[in-house]
């Protein structure tokens, strides 16, 4: 049975910079105050992940966060949890190379949802773009502690992957306002950052300064 996820689509503009939620930085605020402060700073497309929520917190959660993706008309995301992402119809999933198979998650999605999918080698991003990924997250493109068990990408492999798919890719780990401008030239449509967005004492200046510098990429 196919999943009727909202009729949505992608295009590298939307990835421009795609920010990924992390509850590991909430400090006594909310998920949905953050959120809205970094939408407020020009984030362009926004995926919420969650590792260690209970199935019914992380559905109230969602719902909340998507009603603010669709207040500032970006995409909203789910990662991993397929049943989630059906049940209040996201604009698409986002999984990993050890998450469900993608093949199998596009065939449960049907043909309009935005899947994403994680790769950090060529051979990994070509068996992607064949199993129906509508964009590429690579990386981690720089140190990161914010996944412990994330590969290493060079810049000479992010380039060849944006020159061997024709599906958008968004460079992922570890980015910030420092480094971003060192993946200028490979290729990429848009960067996916956590940390620096979430960790962040000013969100939505820490966003229009991220927004801007993806700008000269
Ligand atoms: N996948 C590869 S690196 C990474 C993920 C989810 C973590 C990105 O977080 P940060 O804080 O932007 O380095
Ligand atoms: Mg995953």
């Amino acid at each position: 049975k196919v999943l009727n996820l909202k009729s949505s689509n992608i295009n590298g503009k939307d990835l421009q910079l795609y920010a990924i939620t992390d509850r590991h930085w909430l400090n006594e605020r909310t998920l949905a105050e953050q959120v809205r402060e970094c939408l407020e700073g020009g984030a362009t497309i926004l995926q919420i992940r969650e590792k260690n929520l209970p199935e019914n917190e992380f559905l109230e959660e969602a719902k909340e966060i998507q009603a603010l993706c669709k207040e500032f008309k970006i995409p909203f995301i789910v990662n991993d949890n397929i049943n989630i992402a059906a049940e209040i119809k996201a604009d698409g999933v986002h999984v990993g190379q050890e998450d469900m198979d993608a093949k199998k998650v596009r065939d449960m999605l049907g043909e309009n949802a935005i899947l994403g999918v994680s790769a950090s080698t060529v051979e990994e991003a070509l068996k992607a773009e064949r199993d129906g990924a509508d964009y590429l997250g690579v990386g981690a493109v720089f140190p990161t502690s914010t996944k412990g068990d994330a590969d290493s990408v060079t810049f000479e492999t992010l380039k060849e992957i944006c020159e061997t798919v024709s599906i958008p890719v968004v460079a992922i780990g570890g980015i910030s306002a420092d480094n971003l401008l060192k993946l200028k030239g490979s290729g990429i449509d848009g960067v996916s950052v956590i940390s620096a967005i979430f960790a962040s004492d000013d969100i939505t200046a820490a966003t229009k300064k991220l927004k801007e510098l993806t700008e000269e990429l």
